[in-house]
């Protein structure tokens, strides 16, 4: 792999309280990402995080729909949405950074799911898969060619947005042992699947600090 240059971006999904340990939708060992994204952050020039954003009575919340349960999935206008406990309210300490997550040096905060009727996993498309949320003509305009992601989940907001960046014409590379999986039924099989066949390589933390 090419040394990493001014082109690149470190790109942080989501590493937010309530996708740690102790938040609305904890995420086993989400916190022990942190340490690592801080040590590989210092070695990008340009860092961009994304922040799920959810108004009240979001489309993705269960106790928006009668009936439904957590981790069920609903047939939404656009698709499958897969329905999750309220989680990452705006404004709220669940949809804060991590407070030990170093964010000085991020040049782009990207807040996504914003819109009460579409859920958004991808930094690039929300769940309808036609909504944009303006990052790629941002990538494009900064001179930005290579992604590397890292963070929550790993099988979700991770892998739409790997797979959208790399549909969008982005070298894209996922920093595996920087990111954790929600781990639904499939979920980590799938998205496995799914990155090798779209072609986007996985590298561990240590051999992009050796680089
Ligand atoms: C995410 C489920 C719901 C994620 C966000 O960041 O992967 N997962 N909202
Ligand atoms: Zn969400």
């Amino acid at each position: 792999m090419d040394r990493l240059a001014a082109t690149d971006a470190l790109l942080i999904i989501d590493v937010q309280n309530d996708f740690c340990p102790g938040g609305a939708l904890a995420i086993a060992d989400g916190d022990a990402v942190v340490p690592i994204i801080n040590r590989l952050a210092k070695r990008f020039d340009h860092v961009l995080l994304t922040q799920d954003w959810h108004p009240a009575g979001h489309i993705s919340f269960a106790s928006t729909h009668d009936g439904r349960a957590a981790y069920e999935t609903m047939d939404a206008p656009y698709g499958p949405q897969a329905l999750w406990p309220d989680h990452c309210l705006q404004g709220s300490a669940g949809a804060a950074f991590h407070p030990a997550l170093d964010v000085t040096r991020a040049e782009l905060i990207l807040r996504k799911g914003f819109r009460v009727d579409i859920d958004s996993y991808s930094a690039f498309l929300e769940n309808d898969h036609s909504t944009v949320t303006g990052l790629a003509g941002y990538l494009q305009e900064r001179g930005l060619r290579r992604l590397f992601l890292c963070g929550l989940a790993y099988d979700f907001c991770v892998r739409f947005s790997a797979m959208d960046g790399k549909a969008a014409g982005f070298e894209t590379i996922v920093i595996e042992d920087a990111c954790r999986a929600v781990d639904l039924p499939g979920s980590v099989d799938e998205t496995n699947a799914a990155l090798a066949s779209a072609g986007i390589v996985k590298i561990k933390s240590a051999e992009l600090l050796a680089l």
